[in-house]
């Protein structure tokens, strides 16, 4: 079904609900709207509160793409870094890369690319400058889908990467579907608090990313919940897995955060000395045993990242 010209839409690994309808959609506007081939794909398990948007909206889960070769067209969304696609993405042809990332500057073509990276809170406010398609003309899933993506990474507008015009975006959407932003945000938020059917490894991948953090190599792991007795139930379970993490991985720390959406606050796990020392400075607050509260903090990418890369103390 899919020759040599069909391009290949995927986003970051550890698929979350804006990456996942991100493929979808642009995929959308590529063949509906430029006349070319192209097909959705996800690079790894999605987690619940995807899985609830997708049967809401009555939209087939995208297959999981394993690898890719050299003769592939690819269209990249939500992520403009190697680090979080194929080792030999640079081999491909990429097409397109649409995000609201930090450039990372990894990755390479062959030919002159289309690349649109703008400071959103959802890689749908991006797409959607570029379609340039009123709300009302979009079909009732897409729209959906799009609504969906701004929710989950604005957290329902709440995390600070959000911009009036992604609010203004999710509100034209939401009017045209007639739906109601809070419950259905709800209904959103309380998909992906449903941790019980995952693997500890599962959980540590579910919303994960590597980073190098002043020259160490971390992977910064969150849980988004609304329910965080659900993910401190789980602290054992976890943090056991943390080693094999680390290991499988090859960096040298793994940081773990169950981010209350409903508190505003995240609660680190403190898993040795050396991660409650980090903890401690970068944070300048105390731990309380196994764990360490951080009021206000709910964004990994404006609040958390910034503080580790900030602090002297991870400076060496
Ligand atoms: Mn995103």
């Amino acid at each position: 079904m899919d020759n040599i010209d069909t391009i290949k839409v995927f986003g970051h690994r550890s698929p979350d609900t804006d990456t996942t309808v991100g493929s979808i959609v642009w995929a959308w506007f590529l063949n509906e709207h430029r006349k070319q081939k192209a097909i959705p794909y996800i690079l790894g398990t999605l987690n619940m509160e995807t899985r609830f948007v997708l049967d809401y909206w009555k939209i087939k889960q995208p297959s999981i793409i394993n690898h890719v070769n050299k003769e592939d067209k690819i269209a990249i969304v939500d992520t403009n870094n190697l680090d979080e696609l194929f080792e030999n993405i640079n081999d491909t042809t990429i097409i397109s890369i649409i995000d609201h990332h930090k450039l990372s500057g990894n990755l390479k073509t062959n030919h002159p690319p289309e690349i649109v990276i703008q400071p959103y809170a959802s890689s749908m406010t991006v797409m959607y400058n570029i379609m340039n398609i009123e709300p009302k003309y979009f079909p009732k899933e897409i729209a959906g889908l799009m609504l969906s993506g701004i929710l989950s990474d604005t957290l329902k507008f709440r995390s600070p990467t959000t911009t009036d015009d992604d609010i203004l975006l999710a509100k034209e959407l939401a009017l045209v579907l007639n739906i109601d932003i809070d419950e259905y945000a709800e209904k959103m938020l309380d998909a992906k608090s449903n941790i019980s059917e995952f693997s500890p490894e599962e959980l540590l991948l579910m919303d994960s990313k590597i980073y190098d953090i002043n020259g160490v190599s971390t992977r910064i792991s969150v849980l988004e919940t609304t329910k965080p007795s659900l993910v401190l139930e789980r602290y054992d379970d976890i943090t056991k897995e943390i080693p094999n993490r680390i290991n499988e991985d090859g960096v040298k720390q793994l940081l773990f955060f169950a981010i209350d959406i409903l508190n505003k606050e995240s609660i680190m796990f403190i898993t040795d000395e050396n991660i409650k020392e980090i903890a401690e400075k970068t944070f300048n607050l105390k731990a309380d045993g196994k764990l360490l509260v951080l009021p206000g903090f709910i964004s990994r990418k404006k609040q958390i990242l910034p503080a580790l890369l900030e602090c002297e103390c991870n400076k060496k």
